[in-house]
């Protein structure tokens, strides 16, 4: 590479990944086949429209690989019609408020500090500003249990356009026959947020929303998916659907949302990462990936169970899907950054995170967030999470102790580079 200081960069950047171990739940690695995608001549390319209907010539090649894109997540979703165009989930989920919602309409989301994200009405945020966002939580924090009775009770008061189940940060399954029971009784479009889940629902080990009467999934492609960085948006476009939902609307809906990604919210779409997106889409259809997925479930219950040994206060006691939340504030008496910084320091990397009801302010939270998918990809197994819980206690039994912590960070270093990254 001619820019030296760029390389310099990557180079480091790799190092690091190399030396460490990623335990942030929303990250992972690509094969070399996605990055060679990404790094193609698909870059080049303008394709406003969608296949078949382009306003630029010279598109033989990039509506053929759309389309494989599209066919392969139908096929691997169980869907009518996908949308690959978005460019990254918090897009994804505006162009389907957008698709039939009017400003001032009201839409049903996870409460944030239970798990929600920051797309699902966060004051301040775009969609904030333009929708009447209503709330659902949890009822009881030691099984994390959603409180279904109160959900049903605000829908019925509030008569929400859409209920939208999903969650950035929530380390369980969530009941979607309870979900569509409820969106069949006010007559919402059911959407689901499956960006941290995706990976995990089409590799089998957790259930799809759509077994359960959904219309409308979003999801990003670089999480447990692991794809490009960007999204995607399923959706059903049957009449005669089991739920009230308005059937018109239903019909229309994957027409409804292509308008809106685009020319409603995007310009041109990213080729080189639908190609990256497509290539990601077969590999996760791949015999080998079902595997991947349900040790990224037993590396997480590993983990978790060894945490909550090792002294650990976990939310909800423990996880059925990826990812953890831990409350360091209550065990330790610092803050979630304090946690993140310390490990940070010795190779480990997570981040901190939000509690239910957390009295701490989100960038200095009482908890922290980490998940098995990157480090499963990296081929390690149970045994290897006894030993991750194991430093994650001593670095922070001993966070202020210069001399362990560097100790520490070596063995992490010596461990993490006899697992050569992926891609
Ligand atoms: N930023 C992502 C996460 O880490 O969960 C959600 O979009």
């Amino acid at each position: 590479m001619q820019d030296k200081a760029v390389a310099k960069l990557i180079a480091a950047e790799e190092k690091r990944q190399l030396e460490g171990l990623e335990l942030i739940p929303s990250e992972n690695y690509v094969s070399r086949e996605v990055l060679d995608a990404m790094g193609s001549v698909f870059t080049n390319k303008y394709s406003e429209g969608f296949p078949g209907k382009r306003y630029y010539g010279g598109q033989v090649n990039t509506d053929a690989v759309e389309q494989l894109a599209i066919d392969r997540a139908k096929a691997l979703f169980r869907s009518d019609h996908a949308n690959v165009q978005p460019h990254s989930g918090a897009p994804a989920n505006e162009a389907v408020y957008h698709a039939w919602l009017e400003p001032g309409d009201t839409i049903m989301g996870m409460e944030l500090s239970h798990g929600g994200h920051l797309t699902h009405g966060r004051p301040g945020t775009i969609s904030a500003k333009l929708f009447n966002f209503v709330r659902y939580g949890i009822k009881d924090l030691e099984t994390g249990e959603i409180d279904y009775q109160l959900m049903r009770e605000v829908a019925l008061r509030t008569k929400p356009k859409i209920i939208l189940a999903g969650f950035s940060s929530y380390p369980r399954e969530l009941n979607y026959a309870k979900f569509a029971e409820i969106g069949q009784e006010v007559g919402a479009v059911l959407m689901a947020d499956m960006a941290h889940i995706a990976g995990l629902i089409a590799g089998g080990v957790l259930n799809n929303p759509f077994d359960f009467g959904f219309h409308v999934m979003t999801t990003t492609t670089h999480k447990t998916l692991r794809g490009p960085r960007g999204a995607m948006i399923l959706s059903q476009g049957k009449v005669g659907n089991p739920l009230k939902a308005p059937d018109k609307i239903i019909e229309n809906l994957p027409t409804l949302i292509d308008r809106t990604v685009f020319p409603g919210l995007q310009g041109g779409p990213h080729m080189h990462i639908i190609a990256a997106k497509a290539v990601a889409l077969y590999e996760a259809a791949q015999p080998e990936y079902k595997l991947y997925c349900k040790q990224v479930l037993a590396n997480a219950k590993t983990l978790s169970e060894e945490l909550m040994h090792q002294g650990f206060k976990l939310v909800t006691n423990g996880t059925d899907n990826h990812m953890m939340l831990v409350d360091i504030q209550s065990t330790f008496g610092f803050d979630g950054s304090v946690a993140e910084e310390t490990l940070d320091r010795i190779g480990l990397t997570l981040n901190k995170n939000v509690i239910p009801d957390d009295p701490l302010p989100p960038y200095r939270p009482s908890g922290i967030r980490l998940g098995t998918p990157a480090i499963t990809t990296r081929g390690l197994k149970e045994e290897h999470m006894v030993q991750i819980a194991a430093w994650i206690t001593r670095a922070l039994k001993s966070h202020n102790d210069e001399n362990e912590l560097e100790k520490l960070s070596k063995e992490v270093k010596t461990f993490a580079t006899a697992f050569p990254l992926p891609g």
